[in-house]
């Protein structure tokens, strides 16, 4: 007897795309043919397994009063409350056995069911025909139109048109689809992100009217040479094509070259035109670019283009991949106020709408297709459907979908063959069915190492010294790679605090032609919004196999507010540089953008002093062409009338006027300039330390007499200040297990810096010093740090100045070095040295110096999985609880309501509770952040060593 083979299920685990569809075509949102959402509420049940309950509810009256209600688009997981089952997180790993095309038994299906009737002014039924489009489902669905059966298919996030015409009825239409959680479209849709099942993409009727257009083809290419545009739209269906801005009224088919202003990510000039069939109006939207690969560069318009780019999964921390249209022009209106200029859409098409705003606002796009089999990895690929002939019709199912739904997109360079599929015939055929169908896009695929049937060399996470030489044309591989640009796919692994390293990377793509840029991994943090645990990740809703927080890896936090790594971004890839060291009262001002010269932006000065600014004024900066520099002269620095002060230039580029993107006065880029240097912090130290009976005093402060602690300066209590060397590690710290760089979050645990001991060696009461001495070092090794406490005063100030010798043989940097205090009461900060983000060694270039104010809940960043984080750098001074402390040299600072320790315990937001102290460190020293979740950790340039060190601090009570 055979469970799986009864006719009406067998199609669930059936290799091919479908049946019962229409061909693909190109996608619009809208034209003068009507159309009918049918989005909205629609009824549900959702059963177990695929066939618990049989096809009865497709019949046409049909009582599903009693089932429940869900929103179409949407995951059905995500609505009801955790009633109708739970999301599932895994990065690679198939969550069900790997036994190709199956699926198990327990198949989670829901029955979704929509009534509704045509629209009054909705044309007679004789009067040409309708389509039903589904624009995304999850995994595969079998659809039923007023009881007669359309067909079923997969490919979640492709579009899947039916002819239902002949079907409807002016009123009581009965819409029924059956959606299966896996399938063996599953076995394809192995991407790093939740499984959520569901209607996650509009569901539309549209009338096609007799002559209405079918498929076409908007060709639309630039000559950089003559200045000229040509256009030509290929149809299905006969009709004419019209550009009125150009002039343009041409038959479809017909070629027109006129003059132009071209397209481009940059300068995304788009022409309204019209294509007209005997039966439709369909608007275009036409932008002239033509993109090719000359000169072992990819250029368009006759220009390499440098990609300034992230990797967008669609996400919203409460609907999950059905997004609606203002979160995507959020997203894209964040990427453009952040400089980036390109996405790809890892690693499926996204809503068609996304496209469009690309097009419209300016981004180059990396169209990825609906595929990735990264499970089969755990069995050396075998199996794997790319290598197997009889998966090649679904994935060219999914390759022609992607096609030819985007290709009247200016805005895609780039089609992808999808994302960690290892290799195979099959994405050999995709390939060669791609380049036959579109000869003006380039193909990439990040899996083809040896560039087999791809234009660029493409990698993920390259570490900085392979990308240099792959930059240098070192890295050898086939001929063909040797001849091709190359593009990090993936890169800057966002997860939690960082990436690190993003800088060092910009300089390597700056520096080599052959390095044409990269796409950070990735945009948001796909945490779900959860009421106990504030976002929830992977595990949190108790799956048996999950990758925990390796999920929330994004640039900006599930709620779209921008986490420091994306600031830190925008700074790294701004589309000017300004530097200059102040000498000579200049400074240099170049333009890195490919294609627009400066005179959109207007620039401006501030001088400061001491963190202050006492002057602004525009500076005058010619409208640079691309690539070229200018020493521009600055004015005449004003007085400092204190005298002493530290000074610097500040110089902004500004939108001088509103952009769609952006309004005028919008920061696209800033440099610093510094004048005169800061003069440190000096005491006299002319106190001497007094003993009582249990306290030291000296000056202003007050120490334990046996211990030496400090315990008050002026009127202010502290928990004394002690080394520290801890930091709750970051995602970056613990690094991914298969990393081949040394995972020092993990080792640093090893070695006990969580757990470091204080040993008191001696109070020593000097002429003009309390020195304490100490060995702070890890129960277990032998390994430690003898640490000196000095503290001086001239009677109102206090001086601490810290040594530290490291004794035994250190296997491993610091993660922190410098000391700790608790304060009762703090609140509000105010700080003069970089800001007003956090910032680490190798994540510190959009640290901006001057004189910043937040408070101590403000500092904190919130990163889904809480880890460090919060520290600002360069601080020559910091004011906080009434203590004003001065650094000597300059210092990073941290403080918070909670403990390292706590933080470090802490597995959700909602973990942290605040106690009565405000921990506060003052650190000498950082380790790095690098990108080590899932790339190569910092550079050596960034790593914290045992080494002896000197630091001192100055403290005094605020005013
Ligand atoms: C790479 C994947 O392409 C991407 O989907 C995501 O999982 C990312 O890693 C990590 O967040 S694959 C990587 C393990 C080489």
């Amino acid at each position: 007897m055979s469970f799986r083979t009864t006719r009406s299920v067998a199609y669930v685990e059936d290799v091919s795309p479908g049946t019962g569809a229409l061909p693909p075509r190109a996608w619009y949102a809208a034209s003068d043919a009507k159309s009918l959402s049918l989005n909205g509420n629609w009824r549900l049940r959702v059963s177990a397994t695929v066939d618990a309950e049989d096809d009865s509810f497709a019949a046409q009256g049909y009582d599903a009063g009693d089932w429940a209600e869900v929103t179409v688009p949407g995951h059905w997981v995500l609505q009801g409350d955790g009633a109708f089952g739970s999301p599932i997180y895994t990065n690679h790993l198939y969550p069900f056995p790997v036994d190709p095309p199956h699926v198990p038994t327990e198949n989670p299906t829901g029955d979704h069911l929509r009534v509704f009737d045509l629209p009054d002014d909705w044309p007679a039924l004789d009067d040409g025909s309708a389509v039903l489009r589904f624009d995304g489902v999850e995994s595969c669905a079998r659809i039923w139109l007023n009881g007669t059966e359309l067909g079923e298919f997969k490919g979640s996030r492709l579009p899947h048109e039916f002819a239902v015409g002949r079907l409807l009825k002016p009123s009581g239409n009965v819409l029924a689809v059956r959606v299966h959680q896996w399938s063996a479209g599953s076995y394809l849709e192995d991407q790093d992100q939740w499984w959520l099942p569901g209607i996650f993409r509009d569901v539309t009727l549209l009338h096609r009217p007799a002559g209405a257009a079918g498929d076409f083809f908007v060709h639309a290419s630039y000559d950089h040479g003559t200045g000229e545009g040509t256009l030509r739209v290929d149809s299905d269906v006969d009709g004419r094509v019209s550009v009125p801005a150009l002039d343009i009224d041409v038959a479809t088919g017909e070629s027109v070259t006129v003059p132009v202003e071209p397209w481009s990510a940059e300068q995304p000039r788009l022409y309204d035109g019209e294509l007209v069939t005997a039966g439709e109006r369909v608007p275009l939207r036409i932008g002239f670019r033509t993109v090719v690969l000359e000169d072992g560069l990819i250029k368009v318009n006759g220009k390499a283009v440098l990609f300034k780019g992230v990797n967008r999964h669609e996400w919203h921390p409460e609907k999950g991949r059905a997004l609606d249209l203002e979160t995507m022009r959020e997203d894209v209106l964040l990427m453009k106020r952040h400089n980036l200029n390109a996405v790809r859409t890892s690693h499926y098409p996204p809503h068609p709408a996304f496209l469009d705003l690309c097009d419209e606002y300016g981004l180059w796009v990396i169209d990825e297709c609906d595929l990735e089999t990264h499970g089969f990895t755990e069995q050396a690929w075998r199996d794997n459907p790319v290598d197997d002939d009889r998966w090649t019709p679904a994935l060219l199912d999914r390759a022609a979908r992607m096609v030819e739904r985007d290709k009247n997109h200016p805005s895609i360079v780039f089609w992808s063959l999808g994302n960690e599929a290892g290799t195979g015939r099959g994405l050999t055929a995709m390939a060669e069915w791609i380049h036959g169908r579109d000869h003006e896009r380039l193909v990439h695929y990040e899996g083809d190492i040896d560039c087999r049937d791809t234009d660029v060399y493409s990698r993920m996470y390259a570490f900085h010294a392979e990308v240099e030489k792959i930059g240098q044309g070192l890295d050898g591989g086939t001929h063909k790679r040797r001849e091709l640009p190359f593009i990090q796919c993936e890169y800057g692994h966002a997860m939690g605090n960082g990436p690190g390293g993003l800088a060092d990377y910009q300089r390597l793509f700056e520096a080599h032609d052959r390095l044409q840029g990269g796409f950070i991994w990735e945009w948001i943090d796909h945490g779900i919004t959860h009421a106990e645990l504030g976002y929830a990740y992977g595990g949190d809703f108790g799956e048996e196999l999950h990758d925990g927080n390796f999920v929330c890896d994004g640039l900006i936090f599930p709620d779209r507010r921008p986490s420091p790594g994306l600031v830190e971004y925008k700074k790294v890839i701004e589309p000017v540089r300004i530097e200059g060291d102040g000498a000579d009262g200049t400074v240099r001002v170049t333009n890195k953008y490919d294609f627009a010269d400066l005179s959109a932006l207007a620039f401006e000065w501030a001088y400061q002093l001491d963190g202050e600014t006492v002057e602004t004024g525009a500076l005058s900066v010619p409208a640079l062409a691309p690539g070229e520099s200018a020493e521009v002269k600055l004015p005449a620095p004003p007085a400092d009338a204190a005298g002493g002060a530290e000074a610097q230039w500040t110089v902004r580029a500004l939108l001088a006027a509103d952009t769609v993107w952006a309004p005028k006065d919008h920061v696209v880029a800033w440099g610093q300039v510094p004048v005169s240097a800061r003069q440190s912090p000096s005491v006299t130290a002319s106190e001497r330390p007094t003993a009582g009976e249990r306290t030291i005093t000296l000056g202003p402060a007050s120490f334990d007499a046996r211990t030496g602690a400090l315990k008050a300066i002026g009127g202010v209590e502290v928990t004394a200040p002690r080394l520290d060397v801890w930091r709750a590690p970051t995602d970056n710290d613990a690094g991914a297990e298969w990393q081949t760089d040394t995972r020092y979050g993990m080792l640093w645990r090893k070695y006990g810096l969580h757990r470091m001991r204080h040993r008191l060696d001696a109070v020593e009461l000097g002429d003009d010093a309390l020195t304490v001495r100490t060995r702070v070092a890890p129960a277990a090794w032998e390994v430690g740090l003898a640490t000196v406490y000095r503290w001086t005063s001239d009677g109102t100030r206090l001086r601490l100045t810290v040594s530290v010798t490291p004794e035994g043989d250190w296997k491993v940097p610091l993660p922190r070095l410098g000391v700790r205090f608790g304060l009762g009461r703090a609140d509000a900060v105010t700080w003069f040295g970089g800001g007003p983000g956090e910032a680490y060694p190798d994540t510190r270039l959009a640290s901006m110096v001057g004189r910043w104010r937040s408070t101590v809940d403000e500092l904190q960043t919130p990163y889904v999985r809480p880890q460090e984080n919060g520290a600002r750098a360069d601080v020559r001074w910091l004011e906080l609880g009434g203590l004003r402390i001065e650094g000597d040299p300059e210092f990073w600072f941290s403080a918070r309501r909670w403990t390292s320790e706590q933080l470090d315990a802490a597995r959700h937001l909602t973990d942290l509770t605040p106690g009565d102290t405000v921990w506060v460190n003052l650190d000498h020293g950082q380790h790095g952040i690098g990108s080590q979740s899932c790339g190569p950790g910092p550079l050596p340039q960034y790593f914290l060593r045992a080494e002896p060190a000197e630091f001192s601090f100055v403290f005094s009570t605020a005013e």
